[in-house]
Protein backbone atom coordinates (compact mmCIF):
# COMPACT_ATOMS: atom_id res chain seq x y z
CA UNK A 1 0.00 0.00 0.00
CA UNK A 2 0.97 3.63 -0.59
CA UNK A 3 1.99 6.06 2.25
CA UNK A 4 3.98 9.01 2.89
CA UNK A 5 7.15 9.72 5.10
CA UNK A 6 6.43 12.48 7.22
CA UNK A 7 9.28 12.14 10.15
CA UNK A 8 12.57 10.41 10.49
CA UNK A 9 14.38 10.45 14.56
CA UNK A 10 17.11 9.18 15.90
CA UNK A 11 17.01 6.71 12.93
CA UNK A 12 13.40 5.57 13.16
CA UNK A 13 11.47 6.29 10.44
CA UNK A 14 7.12 7.07 10.56
CA UNK A 15 4.73 7.01 7.63
CA UNK A 16 0.89 8.48 7.02
CA UNK A 17 -0.83 5.66 5.58
CA UNK A 18 -4.70 6.58 7.45
CA UNK A 19 -2.70 6.64 10.43
CA UNK A 20 1.03 7.38 11.27
CA UNK A 21 2.94 3.80 11.71
CA UNK A 22 6.75 3.36 12.00
CA UNK A 23 8.29 1.66 8.59
CA UNK A 24 11.57 -0.25 8.80
CA UNK A 25 13.87 -0.15 5.50
CA UNK A 26 14.91 -3.11 4.41
CA UNK A 27 17.36 -4.99 1.40
CA UNK A 28 17.95 -2.31 -1.53
CA UNK A 29 15.78 0.45 0.27
CA UNK A 30 18.72 1.57 2.74
CA UNK A 31 17.43 4.14 5.75
CA UNK A 32 19.71 6.71 4.38
CA UNK A 33 18.04 6.93 1.17
CA UNK A 34 14.83 8.27 2.83
CA UNK A 35 13.69 11.53 2.71
CA UNK A 36 10.55 13.37 4.47
CA UNK A 37 8.16 13.39 1.91
CA UNK A 38 8.86 10.50 0.13
CA UNK A 39 6.35 8.82 -1.09
CA UNK A 40 6.62 5.00 -0.52
CA UNK A 41 5.29 1.25 -1.15
CA UNK A 42 4.88 -0.25 2.09
CA UNK A 43 4.19 -3.78 3.15
CA UNK A 44 2.79 -5.36 7.04
CA UNK A 45 5.64 -7.66 8.23
CA UNK A 46 4.00 -10.69 9.00
CA UNK A 47 6.18 -11.43 11.77
CA UNK A 48 6.86 -8.11 13.78
CA UNK A 49 3.68 -6.16 12.76
CA UNK A 50 5.87 -3.69 11.70
CA UNK A 51 5.46 -1.84 7.93
CA UNK A 52 8.18 -2.62 5.62
CA UNK A 53 9.44 0.01 3.09
CA UNK A 54 9.30 -1.92 -0.48
CA UNK A 55 10.17 0.60 -2.74
CA UNK A 56 10.57 4.66 -2.99
CA UNK A 57 8.49 6.31 -5.91
CA UNK A 58 9.86 8.64 -8.46
CA UNK A 59 10.45 12.24 -6.88
CA UNK A 60 9.29 15.20 -8.27
CA UNK A 61 12.32 16.78 -6.77
CA UNK A 62 14.65 16.33 -4.26
CA UNK A 63 16.19 19.28 -1.96
CA UNK A 64 19.38 19.43 -0.33
CA UNK A 65 18.38 22.19 2.43
CA UNK A 66 16.39 21.61 3.92
CA UNK A 67 17.03 17.73 2.80
CA UNK A 68 13.53 16.99 1.66
CA UNK A 69 11.50 15.35 -1.43
CA UNK A 70 8.14 16.10 -3.12
CA UNK A 71 7.42 19.75 -2.25
CA UNK A 72 4.73 20.84 -4.33
CA UNK A 73 4.13 24.59 -3.33
CA UNK A 74 5.81 27.31 -1.09
CA UNK A 75 3.93 29.82 0.82
CA UNK A 76 6.41 32.78 0.57
CA UNK A 77 4.77 34.69 3.52
CA UNK A 78 5.31 38.54 4.13
CA UNK A 79 3.34 41.15 6.08
CA UNK A 80 3.39 44.90 6.66
CA UNK A 81 4.75 44.48 10.03
CA UNK A 82 7.74 43.38 10.40
CA UNK A 83 8.89 45.46 7.11
CA UNK A 84 9.27 43.25 3.89
CA UNK A 85 13.02 41.69 3.25
CA UNK A 86 12.33 41.55 -0.60
CA UNK A 87 15.53 40.40 -1.41
CA UNK A 88 14.74 37.18 0.61
CA UNK A 89 11.58 36.77 -1.14
CA UNK A 90 13.56 36.98 -4.36
CA UNK A 91 15.82 34.24 -3.70
CA UNK A 92 13.06 32.54 -2.20
CA UNK A 93 11.32 32.45 -5.59
CA UNK A 94 14.26 31.77 -7.72
CA UNK A 95 15.39 28.30 -4.88
CA UNK A 96 11.48 27.26 -6.19
CA UNK A 97 12.15 27.85 -9.66
CA UNK A 98 15.07 25.98 -9.75
CA UNK A 99 13.72 23.01 -7.85
CA UNK A 100 10.08 23.14 -9.80
CA UNK A 101 8.17 24.25 -6.88
CA UNK A 102 5.09 26.56 -6.96
CA UNK A 103 5.92 29.87 -4.99
CA UNK A 104 2.74 31.56 -3.91
CA UNK A 105 2.95 35.30 -2.08
CA UNK A 106 0.97 35.33 1.18
CA UNK A 107 0.71 38.98 2.03
CA UNK A 108 -0.58 38.60 5.86
CA UNK A 109 -1.72 41.26 8.36
CA UNK A 110 -3.56 43.06 6.03
CA UNK A 111 -5.83 44.08 9.27
CA UNK A 112 -3.29 46.16 9.95
CA UNK A 113 -2.26 47.88 6.37
CA UNK A 114 -2.69 46.55 2.45
CA UNK A 115 -0.08 47.15 0.77
CA UNK A 116 -0.66 47.82 -2.88
CA UNK A 117 2.64 47.88 -4.22
CA UNK A 118 3.41 44.39 -3.83
CA UNK A 119 0.77 43.30 -6.60
CA UNK A 120 2.55 45.69 -8.82
CA UNK A 121 5.77 44.82 -8.79
CA UNK A 122 5.17 40.83 -8.26
CA UNK A 123 1.74 40.22 -9.83
CA UNK A 124 3.24 39.02 -13.04
CA UNK A 125 5.56 36.45 -11.71
CA UNK A 126 4.01 34.95 -8.83
CA UNK A 127 -0.32 33.95 -7.49
CA UNK A 128 -0.76 36.44 -4.64
CA UNK A 129 -3.13 36.13 -1.81
CA UNK A 130 -4.09 38.82 0.76
CA UNK A 131 -4.99 37.13 3.88
CA UNK A 132 -5.64 38.03 7.47
CA UNK A 133 -4.54 34.97 10.06
CA UNK A 134 -5.91 37.64 12.86
CA UNK A 135 -9.41 38.27 11.80
CA UNK A 136 -9.20 35.22 9.13
CA UNK A 137 -9.96 37.02 6.25
CA UNK A 138 -8.97 34.90 2.60
CA UNK A 139 -8.12 32.37 4.47
CA UNK A 140 -10.77 30.14 2.75
CA UNK A 141 -8.79 30.84 -0.70
CA UNK A 142 -5.35 30.24 0.52
CA UNK A 143 -6.55 26.60 2.17
CA UNK A 144 -8.64 25.99 -1.60
CA UNK A 145 -5.37 25.73 -3.35
CA UNK A 146 -3.19 23.54 -0.67
CA UNK A 147 -5.56 20.60 -1.57
CA UNK A 148 -4.00 17.64 -2.87
CA UNK A 149 -0.79 19.33 -2.41
CA UNK A 150 2.79 19.40 -0.47
CA UNK A 151 2.93 22.84 1.05
CA UNK A 152 5.75 24.37 2.81
CA UNK A 153 5.63 28.06 4.71
CA UNK A 154 9.03 30.26 4.41
CA UNK A 155 9.18 33.87 5.70
CA UNK A 156 11.02 36.24 7.80
CA UNK A 157 10.37 35.79 11.85
CA UNK A 158 7.10 37.08 13.15
CA UNK A 159 5.33 37.49 9.61
CA UNK A 160 2.52 35.30 11.06
CA UNK A 161 3.62 31.67 9.54
CA UNK A 162 2.57 30.08 13.19
CA UNK A 163 -0.38 31.94 12.98
CA UNK A 164 -1.63 31.70 9.67
CA UNK A 165 -0.87 27.55 9.93
CA UNK A 166 -3.11 27.40 13.32
CA UNK A 167 -5.55 29.91 11.69
CA UNK A 168 -6.42 27.47 8.67
CA UNK A 169 -6.00 23.97 10.04
CA UNK A 170 -7.02 24.75 13.97
CA UNK A 171 -3.45 23.15 14.72
CA UNK A 172 -0.30 24.55 16.28
CA UNK A 173 2.93 23.96 14.64
CA UNK A 174 4.50 26.44 16.11
CA UNK A 175 8.12 26.63 14.65
CA UNK A 176 8.92 29.75 16.30
CA UNK A 177 8.94 28.52 20.22
CA UNK A 178 9.71 24.83 19.09
CA UNK A 179 13.10 25.83 17.61
CA UNK A 180 13.95 27.94 21.07
CA UNK A 181 13.13 25.29 22.92
CA UNK A 182 15.56 22.78 20.80
CA UNK A 183 18.04 25.84 19.94
CA UNK A 184 19.13 25.74 24.11
CA UNK A 185 20.86 22.23 23.55
CA UNK A 186 23.91 23.02 21.17
CA UNK A 187 24.23 21.38 18.03
CA UNK A 188 21.08 20.01 17.72
CA UNK A 189 18.63 21.03 15.10
CA UNK A 190 15.09 20.96 15.03
CA UNK A 191 13.72 17.60 12.40
CA UNK A 192 11.66 18.17 9.70
CA UNK A 193 8.08 17.11 9.90
CA UNK A 194 5.12 16.23 7.37
CA UNK A 195 1.68 16.91 9.00
CA UNK A 196 -1.24 15.69 7.20
CA UNK A 197 -3.83 18.58 7.89
CA UNK A 198 -6.22 18.08 6.04
CA UNK A 199 -8.10 15.12 3.18
CA UNK A 200 -4.71 15.42 1.01
CA UNK A 201 -3.47 18.43 2.53
CA UNK A 202 0.19 18.44 3.63
CA UNK A 203 2.30 20.87 5.47
CA UNK A 204 5.68 20.69 5.71
CA UNK A 205 7.17 22.23 8.39
CA UNK A 206 10.93 23.07 7.10
CA UNK A 207 13.00 24.87 9.70
CA UNK A 208 15.99 25.75 7.38
CA UNK A 209 14.29 26.29 4.24
CA UNK A 210 14.90 30.56 4.28
CA UNK A 211 18.51 29.93 5.16
CA UNK A 212 18.37 28.05 1.51
CA UNK A 213 21.83 29.17 -0.78
CA UNK A 214 22.25 30.39 -4.04
CA UNK A 215 25.06 28.13 -5.25
CA UNK A 216 23.31 26.10 -7.58
CA UNK A 217 23.58 28.02 -10.60
CA UNK A 218 26.45 30.07 -11.74
CA UNK A 219 25.88 33.64 -11.25
CA UNK A 220 25.42 33.67 -15.35
CA UNK A 221 22.49 32.01 -15.07
CA UNK A 222 20.93 34.02 -12.47
CA UNK A 223 18.82 36.39 -15.43
CA UNK A 224 17.44 33.50 -17.05
CA UNK A 225 15.18 33.62 -13.49
CA UNK A 226 13.79 37.37 -13.96
CA UNK A 227 10.67 36.37 -16.58
CA UNK A 228 10.34 40.42 -16.63
CA UNK A 229 13.83 40.82 -18.57
CA UNK A 230 13.13 38.10 -21.09
CA UNK A 231 12.19 40.47 -23.72
CA UNK A 232 14.13 42.96 -22.97
CA UNK A 233 17.71 40.87 -23.42
CA UNK A 234 17.66 40.52 -27.29
CA UNK A 235 18.33 44.35 -27.68
CA UNK A 236 21.67 44.35 -25.34
CA UNK A 237 24.62 44.73 -27.57
CA UNK A 238 26.69 41.66 -26.55
CA UNK A 239 25.27 37.72 -26.05
CA UNK A 240 27.01 37.23 -22.80
CA UNK A 241 25.57 40.52 -21.08
CA UNK A 242 24.63 40.06 -17.73
CA UNK A 243 22.74 43.39 -17.25
CA UNK A 244 24.91 44.86 -14.71
CA UNK A 245 26.51 47.71 -16.65
CA UNK A 246 25.46 51.26 -16.01
CA UNK A 247 25.33 51.96 -19.78
CA UNK A 248 21.98 51.70 -21.09
CA UNK A 249 23.45 52.05 -24.82
CA UNK A 250 24.58 48.33 -24.30
CA UNK A 251 21.76 46.97 -22.31
CA UNK A 252 18.29 46.31 -22.97
CA UNK A 253 17.87 45.34 -19.22
CA UNK A 254 19.26 48.38 -18.05
CA UNK A 255 17.49 50.70 -20.70
CA UNK A 256 14.02 48.98 -19.36
CA UNK A 257 14.66 49.28 -15.98
CA UNK A 258 15.49 53.06 -16.94
CA UNK A 259 12.34 53.23 -18.34
CA UNK A 260 10.55 52.29 -15.73
CA UNK A 261 9.53 49.18 -17.68
CA UNK A 262 11.44 46.40 -15.28
CA UNK A 263 10.57 47.61 -11.79
CA UNK A 264 13.91 49.42 -9.93
CA UNK A 265 13.89 47.76 -6.49
CA UNK A 266 13.79 43.92 -8.73
CA UNK A 267 16.47 45.09 -10.94
CA UNK A 268 18.70 46.56 -8.02
CA UNK A 269 17.98 43.09 -5.50
CA UNK A 270 19.33 41.19 -8.87
CA UNK A 271 22.67 43.20 -9.52
CA UNK A 272 23.22 42.52 -5.57
CA UNK A 273 22.52 38.83 -5.95
CA UNK A 274 24.77 38.48 -9.40
CA UNK A 275 27.67 40.27 -7.45
CA UNK A 276 26.95 38.23 -3.99
CA UNK A 277 27.03 34.67 -6.35
CA UNK A 278 30.18 35.81 -8.18
CA UNK A 279 31.90 36.23 -5.22
CA UNK A 280 31.14 32.96 -3.82
CA UNK A 281 32.46 32.02 -7.38
CA UNK A 282 35.72 33.28 -6.76
CA UNK A 283 36.22 31.86 -3.20
CA UNK A 284 36.71 28.56 -4.89
N1 LIG B 1 -2.24 42.18 13.36
C1 LIG B 1 -1.91 40.95 13.02
N2 LIG B 1 -0.96 40.28 13.73
C2 LIG B 1 -0.64 39.03 13.36
C3 LIG B 1 -1.25 38.39 12.25
N3 LIG B 1 -0.70 37.16 12.12
C4 LIG B 1 0.22 37.04 13.10
N4 LIG B 1 0.26 38.16 13.86
C5 LIG B 1 1.14 38.41 15.02
O1 LIG B 1 2.50 38.48 14.58
C6 LIG B 1 3.38 37.96 15.55
C7 LIG B 1 4.27 36.89 14.96
O2 LIG B 1 3.50 35.77 14.59
P1 LIG B 1 4.10 34.30 14.40
O3 LIG B 1 2.99 33.44 13.92
O4 LIG B 1 4.80 33.87 15.61
O5 LIG B 1 5.18 34.58 13.25
P2 LIG B 1 6.26 33.56 12.62
O6 LIG B 1 7.56 33.87 13.29
O7 LIG B 1 6.31 33.89 11.17
O8 LIG B 1 5.80 32.16 12.87
C8 LIG B 1 2.49 37.43 16.68
O9 LIG B 1 2.45 38.40 17.70
C9 LIG B 1 1.13 37.27 16.02
O10 LIG B 1 0.07 37.43 16.93
C10 LIG B 1 -2.25 39.12 11.53
O11 LIG B 1 -2.85 38.66 10.54
N5 LIG B 1 -2.53 40.39 11.96
MG1 LIG C 1 6.75 30.75 13.93
ZN1 LIG D 1 22.03 43.38 -20.84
Amino acid sequence: MEARIVKGMGGTYYAYTDQIVEVIPTGKIRKSKLLIGDRVEIQKDAYSSKYIVCNILPRKNELVRPKVANIDQLMIVIAALPQPDFYLVDKLIITCQISHIDPILIVNKTDLAIQQEIAKVYGKILPIYYVSAKDGSGLEKVKECMKHKVTAFAGQSAVGKSTLISALFQMSLDTGSLSKKVERGKHTTRHTELFHVGEDIWVMDTPGFSLYELNQIPSQELQNYYPEFASYKQSCKFSNCVHTTQNANVCGVVQAVQEGKIDMGRYQRYVTMFHAMQQKEQQF
